[in-house]
């Protein structure tokens, strides 16, 4: 399975088309690419570079809460959003801070944080808190769960962050954007699919592919289904110019057997998980390969 992905990989080093993207480092890009997992098959963790799924999860969890500040992701350590952030702040202020400078001063003064540390209504806050026109809040992750459990042949067992009308107020739009489910009757489980509008193919896409398996695994567990299957839709999905070098040292190793995520307390709903929570087993990578994020 692990497979398709090298493939990907692949397809984009000898396929893609070249072009100067947003953040002016350069990509090689494909149009449509799809990926299904068996979760029954093991949890899906590449294997063929190290995924560190700790600081994944947690990105997960902290969605799952409502965040938008990334002082509650340093606050567990998890650095992975910091560059934009960052970034902004350079570039309103003049100031040639340092990241760890920066992440202290997040973490060490609640003022700051709130006036730079701040992403906007980013995903975590249209999942759980989309504001109506009259400024009422929807909460579309439990309305998910509650259409799980109450009429599970439903189509639109869905959620949704591309938020048109705030787009501008986010520090990134969403790449992850469309959030399905699906509920089998005859095996009685539940399937999650994905659609990604833009797809970071070396360094994020991983990630993403964990926290959908690990989001289906718990609303699975907690509207009363076996988890099913995983299906991942890739728009523009790319290879970063500067990555080429790492992908192609990847896609040269062997794929090793998944591991299984361990769910060692049931949380009494969806929102209450914690990284202690979740143990995987038998996920024995090749070595992390490091690259460059682009901002
Ligand atoms: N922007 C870009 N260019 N790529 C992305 O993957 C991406 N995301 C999120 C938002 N914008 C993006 C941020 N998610 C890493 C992983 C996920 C990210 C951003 C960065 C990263 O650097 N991973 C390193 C290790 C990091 C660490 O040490 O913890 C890695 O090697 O995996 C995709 O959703």
């Amino acid at each position: 399975p692990e497979e398709q992905y090298l493939n990907l990989l692949r397809k984009l080093i000898s396929e893609g088309d070249e072009r100067i993207d947003r953040t002016g480092v350069g990509t090689r890009a494909i149009f449509g690419y799809t990926m299904r997992f068996e979760l029954a098959a093991g949890f899906p963790l590449f294997t063929t570079k190290r995924i560190y799924w700790k600081t994944a999860f947690k990105e997960l969890l902290w969605m799952l809460s409502g965040g938008r500040n990334i002082r509650d992701l340093l606050e567990q350590n998890v650095r992975i959003w910091t560059d934009w952030p960052l970034q902004k702040y350079r570039n309103t202020t003049g100031e040639s801070i340092s990241q760890e400078e920066f992440e202290r001063r997040i973490l060490g003064d609640e003022d700051f944080a709130a006036r730079w540390g701040d992403l906007g209504p980013v995903y975590g806050h249209q999942w759980r808190r989309w504001r109506t026109y009259e400024g009422k809040e929807i909460d579309q992750v439990q309305q998910l769960v509650d259409g799980l459990k109450n009429n599970p042949t439903s189509r639109r067992l869905l959620f949704e962050g591309w938020n048109v009308a705030q787009l501008d107020e986010m520090a990134l739009p969403p790449c992850h954007k469309t959030y399905q489910f699906f509920v089998c009757r005859s095996t009685n489980t539940l399937s999650g699919a994905l659609m990604q509008r833009s797809a970071d193919a070396y360094l994020g896409l991983g990630w993403n592919i964990a926290n959908l398996a690990l989001l289906t695994h718990l609303l699975a567990v907690h509207c009363g289904y076996e988890p099913g299957e995983i299906v991942w839709f890739g728009c523009d999905v790319h290879l970063y110019l500067n990555h080429i070098p790492q992908a192609q040292l990847q896609i040269e190793r062997k794929p090793r057997p998944f591991p299984s995520l361990q769910i060692k307390r049931k949380a009494s709903d969806l929102f209450d998980y914690r990284i202690e929570d979740f143990e995987m087993q038998g996920y024995d990578p090749h070595p992390h390969i490091p690259a460059e994020v682009a901002v």
